[in-house]
């Protein structure tokens, strides 16, 4: 009885082992995948393709240093005011440079997603110029 007991409990143990390693390869696995950080896996991102996000910071970072300058920023963002711009720099430029990097600019475009849902205006984050 005593036993089984232990061997219960070390199967269920190296189970949980088991289990917890799996949830750690999954999250590794996710974590690479979630190229725009927002938490969720887009079928872009699922296949490996490139994601909208990635896009549109091709897009905007003309000279193609890896940073979107604010006059970067404004050639594309053609409707937003010199304050705006400012506005969303002040907010999404964590390294304070005057310039966003890509997880900074991923930083931006989520919040953009997430508060199209609970406030479609009042917040500083900027609508992509059409073409
Ligand atoms: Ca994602
Ligand atoms: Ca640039």
């Amino acid at each position: 009885m005593l036993l089984n007991q232990i061997i219960w409990a070390r199967t269920t143990t190296s189970k949980i082992r088991a289990h917890l390693y799996f949830r750690e390869e999954l999250e590794i696995m996710f974590a690479e995948k979630d190229r725009d950080h927002d938490g969720f896996l887009s079928f872009e991102e699922f296949v490996g393709l490139e994601t909208k996000i990635e896009k549109a910071f091709k897009a905007m970072d003309r000279d193609g240093d890896g940073f979107i300058t604010k006059s970067e920023f404004k050639k594309i963002c053609r409707n937003l005011t010199t304050e705006q711009v400012e506005a969303a720099f002040a907010k999404f430029d964590k390294a304070g440079n005057g310039k966003l990097n890509y997880l900074e600019f991923c930083g931006m475009m989520n919040a953009r997603k997430h508060s199209a849902s609970s406030s479609p205006n009042g917040s500083a984050t900027p609508e992509m110029a059409h073409k």
